[in-house]
């Protein structure tokens, strides 16, 4: 298309967003595919905030909270039929299927563009087509990625700008000829002449579509977080991990903290769980009482994604390219973590957790059940009826500004430097609380084959033990043989290499209870992660890596936590480690043509010394 249909087209566009011509042009094609109503170029403001939020109250999907419990937040209540990611409806449209690799879902461009453009014919009708331009990562970082994202769905809007930076500013820094990510969305549910909405549009058909090569994004079908908000999981990781493999740095699903220890010593660390297995519940962590009186203290950088790069100091240096947290709500407490129920006291939206009859929120683990409540479907609840009041995957949208140890450096354009890189994820059985690698290659290996029970943050099974390397198998934009790769590769840019470890906060005992207290008491894990990077302290050596005994583990006011528990805890079975090494056999096959010859040399090294 070129600048004479901009001016012909039926939508009005104020003239300063006509500067960028691929953009404006772009935006009138879309308007006309999709037949929006009208289109509203966001800016990012209060005034808008405002509008929409009202907007949102009045057609049914925001309920405003009680704003002396919860000011200047709502409620929104999905469709039970979107409520998650959806795995296997979200494709990786490379130009070669051996690019996306075996395990992600792969089609041609050619074919899925033509079946997507079909699907968008009209799919805004009745509705207004929303311009959300957005910056992932601080707009002044050399990492900075800017995306445009056009979406029928106002929900997305406002969630959008808890998310990341958002608006004017953006457009600003996009000038009239700067690169960004065209992401398209839409809930797919066009409304004809006269039909009343629904309070959470959707449609059963979902395509979440990413094109590395052209680096582009397309959405149909979905309202819910990492499906809709396409800065989060679809540009900052999908799109992001290709850009990075490209130019030499890395797009991880990792939290980003900072630990200070009583000597002053800062020390930066990420660690890579899946989905709903304690990112943000470690990120936000604050030291428990005996550990805060000696002086230790704890900072947040990212709970979700970090972008990680060889920095000026000579070490991997980490931003976190969101500014809000999309948190999961079940089980977040005053016990739990302070600081996310801090973060979320204000301006946050909650989706899919129970309302209170004073008009504040609930979910499981969140305190006492209140004698009644609204469920997340809209119902009457009381406890012992039966059914969750919160939905598993239930979440709130809060500022990460908000959190009250938000490191300093958070928004630093140069990022924080790293020390340590952690890699875990549910595991009842086999994986000790905590083991470091003995090098970069042995941590890539153990990063490689981490494993997790699943969770409720994706639609299908949940609870069953899969292969999720360095927690990207739903996130990795490319094939996940040439990503392992990648990471090894990494090593020759990077002069000061962070330490590696594995921890497993979710083991259990004979009667299904987690062998270690976890949440603050996390710390103590922390700690001698800290003092090994410091050099401060010896490991065991064992054939899984270094542990540490009982003696260098610190349980000082961990009333009643006996030896026997810790050895528990940290058991290294070689039955258990055998058949760990059996089951990581259909990972090796399923990436075997593109699987690095490094890693398969560990697995032979790790046998060889459990001999
Ligand atoms: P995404 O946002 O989905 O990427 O996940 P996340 O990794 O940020 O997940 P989050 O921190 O919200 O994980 C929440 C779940 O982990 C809740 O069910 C918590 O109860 C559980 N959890 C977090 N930390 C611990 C821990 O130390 N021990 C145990 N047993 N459970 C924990
Ligand atoms: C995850 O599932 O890892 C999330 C939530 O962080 S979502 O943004 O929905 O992907
Ligand atoms: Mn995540």
């Amino acid at each position: 298309m070129n600048d004479k249909s901009v001016v012909e087209s039926s939508y009005s566009m104020p003239l300063v967003h006509a500067a960028h011509k691929q953009l404006a042009t772009w935006v009138m094609e879309t308007a006309a595919l999709c037949n929006a109503e009208s289109i509203q170029w966001c800016d990012g403001s209060q005034d808008e905030w405002d509008q929409l939020t009202a907007k949102l109250v009045d057609s049914g999907t925001f309920l405003q909270l009680n704003p002396t419990l919860h000011p200047n937040s709502f409620l929104a209540r999905s469709n039970p039929s979107d409520t998650a990611r959806v795995e296997d409806r979200t494709f990786i449209c490379s130009l070669r299927e051996v690019d996306a690799g075996p395990t992600n879902n792969w089609q041609s461009p050619d074919l899925m563009r033509r079946k997507l453009t079909d699907k968008f014919k009209d799919c805004m009708t009745g509705r207004t087509m929303y311009v959300v331009p957005f910056c992932m990562g601080p707009l002044d970082s050399p990492l900075a990625l800017i995306g445009v994202e056009l979406t029928d769905s106002p929900y997305v809007v406002v969630n959008m700008r808890i998310m990341c930076h958002m608006g004017a500013e953006v457009l600003a820094k996009l000038g009239s000829d700067g690169d960004f990510i065209p992401c398209l969305h839409s809930v797919g549910k066009p409304l004809a002449e006269g039909e009343q909405d629904v309070p959470w549009p959707c449609n059963e058909e979902k395509y979440i579509v990413h094109f590395p090569e052209s680096r582009e994004v397309w959405s149909f079908g979905s309202g819910y977080g990492g499906n809709a908000l396409l800065g989060k999981k679809c540009v900052a990781l999908r799109i992001a991990s290709a850009i990075a493999r490209d130019a030499g740095w890395m797009a991880e699903h990792m939290l980003i903290m900072g630990l200070e220890s009583p000597d002053g010593a800062k020390t930066y660390l990420t660690a890579a769980f899946p989905s709903a297995c304690g990112k943000t519940n470690l990120a936000m962590i604050v030291p428990p009482e005996s550990y805060a009186e000696k002086g230790w203290k704890t900072t947040l950088v990212g709970d979700d994604i970090a972008w990680l790069w060889p920095g000026k100091t000579g070490k991997l240096h980490a931003i976190n390219p969101e500014t809000g947290f999309f948190g999961v709500a079940p089980g977040t407490s005053w016990h739990s973590n302070t600081a996310a129920m801090q973060a979320m006291a204000k301006n946050t939206i909650f989706t899919n957790v129970a309302l209170t009859d004073e008009g504040g929120v609930w979910w499981e683990g969140h305190s006492e059940p209140p004698a009644h409540l609204i469920d997340w479907t809209g119902l009457d609840w009381t406890p012992g009826c039966g059914r969750l009041a919160a939905h598993a995957n239930s979440r709130f949208t809060a500022p990460a500004g908000q959190c009250p140890n938000i490191d300093p450096m958070w928004q630093d354009p140069d990022g924080v430097p790293i020390d340590a890189i952690v890699f875990g994820g549910r595991r009842p059985t086999t994986m000790p609380l905590v083991f470091q690698a003995f090098d970069w290659t042995h941590g890539v290996f153990l990063g490689a084959t981490q494993g997790s029970e699943t969770t409720a943050a994706a639609t299908g099974a949940v609870g069953t033990v899969r292969r999720d390397p360095m927690a990207m198998l739903p996130f990795c934009g490319y094939n996940m043989g040439d990503y392992l790769g990648h990471w090894l590769n990494m090593r020759k840019n990077i002069q000061r290499l962070p330490r590696m470890f594995h921890v497993n906060w979710f083991r259990k005992d004979a009667n299904g209870k987690f062998l270690w207290p976890g949440f603050r008491e996390n710390l103590r894990v922390l700690e001698w992660i800290v003092k090994r990077c410091q050099g401060k302290i010896a490991g065991h050596e064992t054939p899984i890596g270094w542990t540490p005994d009982w003696k260098s583990f610190s349980t000082e006011g961990l009333d009643g936590f006996t030896k026997e528990q810790f050895d528990a805890a940290m058991l290294f079975r070689r039955e258990d480690w055998l058949a760990e090494i059996t089951n990581q056999n259909d990972f090796f096959l399923k990436l075997y043509h593109s699987m690095p010859k490094e890693l398969m040399c560990q697995r032979e090294l790790l046998m060889a010394r459990m001999a």
